[in-house]
């Protein structure tokens, strides 16, 4: 869950000017537990805050800034949301991370060198502060001008070795990584091919940034691992607004988000403002328990369960093609090696009628298939294909229409190494199919 939180939620304003008083950030009810707890009921794995948005005001009372909530009348000036947030995040058994813009509307040194050690020493409070874990460090490419009209050369070098000091195992998101990227747009949607490689070489987040396709898609040839993450908002801004209440995605709208995001190999990141009273909205969070149990009855029963499953190439028995309708990750069906091009036959055990096809390749082995199709075998003893589609990755879901069949071939039609896959499912949806 990504929480854009700050002066903004005030204002009404996207991108606040960095010349808000502090005294507009005061939420009445500040809970974060509310939003951990609503978070880890709806499925969700972690939280992202923005600590600084572009407007430059910290949620925490960050040393080397005086835009912050300590010149705030929230608790006195004694209060501290990022403290507040993974505290909760720890109690339900959530992630942490955090967003700290580069760009800074406020700051007076931004557009000179200082401004670079100023954001280190930002960096420094959150990562090497009271926070425990920091699971992902969010950098944002958007980089505008400072209050004196200058752009800002940023030292990337220096903030990644910043993060990885003091948070090792943090993954940073930007357009290139290092360890995760933006996926191009602010749709929702990733790539139908979805490589999680792309080449990052002479690149930097923003105006520096490969093209939007080229971070959509990935590159099959690709030199680094850089999965997509796709960002988007459950509501038209990313701040909350109570004019936008009316218009909160709807539950059909987020199943279609995670078909296009999760099931097409990459990470969801929705966006879920909380409101000035420091809470997320009732309306959010119901419309969260919608999209839940739509997911839950989606994807409680694996119609391909209790299916016979065979390959037309063998790799051994430790790789047979059952394995790819157990739930253990680690058990995986394989193709032997050099062979690019195999086809599985599922023998449902019965007739179903099914319109999602879930597939998974075995990730730590790498990102393998190029091209696949799925077919079902028709009365007359025909196949009829019913899919054809590029990459899988981590996780693939495709949409077809309903069909109802007994026996469903996959071919893997071309592939870069011999394919490993580890999980195949057929669901029907009957709430947006
Ligand atoms: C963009 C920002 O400019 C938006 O305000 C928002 O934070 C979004 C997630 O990233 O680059």
């Amino acid at each position: 869950m990504f929480c854009h939180f700050g002066p903004n939620t005030f204002t009404g304003m996207e991108w606040g000017l960095g010349t808000e008083a502090e005294d507009i950030f005061n939420p009445t009810a500040m809970d974060c537990g509310q939003w951990a707890s609503i978070a880890k009921a709806t499925g969700f794995k972690g939280i992202i805050i923005t600590g600084k948005h572009h407007d430059g005001f910290c949620l925490w009372p960050n040393p080397v800034s005086n835009h912050t909530v300590a010149q705030s009348p929230w608790k006195d000036g004694k209060g501290d949301v990022l403290k507040e947030l993974s505290d909760a995040c720890r109690k339900e058994g959530l992630k942490f991370g955090v967003y700290v813009s580069p760009w800074d509307r406020n700051d007076p040194h931004y557009g000179s060198p200082e401004y670079n050690d100023v954001y280190v020493k930002t960096l420094e409070s959150v990562h090497g502060g009271d926070y425990g874990e920091v699971f992902e460090q969010w950098f944002d490419g958007a980089n505008g001008e400072g209050p004196n009209g200058k752009k800002q050369e940023y030292d990337w070098q220096l903030f990644h070795s910043t993060v990885l000091r003091l948070m090792p195992d943090a993954i940073m998101f930007s357009d290139v990584g290092p360890g995760c990227r933006w996926v191009g747009n602010e749709r929702g949607e990733a790539g139908r091919t979805n490589w999680s490689r792309m080449d990052v070489e002479g690149f930097t987040p923003g105006a520096g940034a490969p093209a939007t396709d080229v971070l959509n898609q990935g590159q099959e040839d690709g030199a680094v691992w850089v999965p997509a993450e796709t960002d988007v908002s459950i509501r038209p801004g990313w701040f909350w607004r109570e004019s936008e209440n009316g218009s909160v995605r709807s539950v059909e709208n987020l199943v279609g988000l995670y078909y296009s995001s999760v099931g097409r190999n990459s990470l969801l990141l929705l966006n879920v403002p909380p409101d000035t009273s420091g809470r997320i909205d009732p309306v959010d969070s119901a419309r969260l328990a919608g999209f839940r149990e739509a997911l839950n009855e989606i994807f409680s029963e694996n119609l391909a369960k209790g299916a016979k499953a065979s390959a037309d190439v063998i790799r051994g028995r430790k790789f047979k093609a059952t394995n790819m309708l157990d739930e253990d990750y680690d058990s995986c069906w394989a193709a032997p090696d050099g062979v690019l091009q195999a086809s599985l036959t599922f023998n449902l055990d019965g007739e179903k009628t099914f319109n999602r096809i879930l597939l998974q390749e075995y990730i730590p082995l790498g990102q393998r298939v190029k091209a696949f199709s799925v077919e079902i075998l028709l009365p007359d003893g025909s196949w009829k294909e019913i899919a054809s589609e590029t990459t899988i990755g981590y996780k693939r879901i495709i949409l077809t229409d309903k069909v109802t069949a007994s026996t469903v071939r996959l071919r893997i039609n071309d592939s870069l190494a011999c394919p490993v896959l580890n999980r195949f499912g057929l669901f029907l949806d009957g709430i947006t199919g």
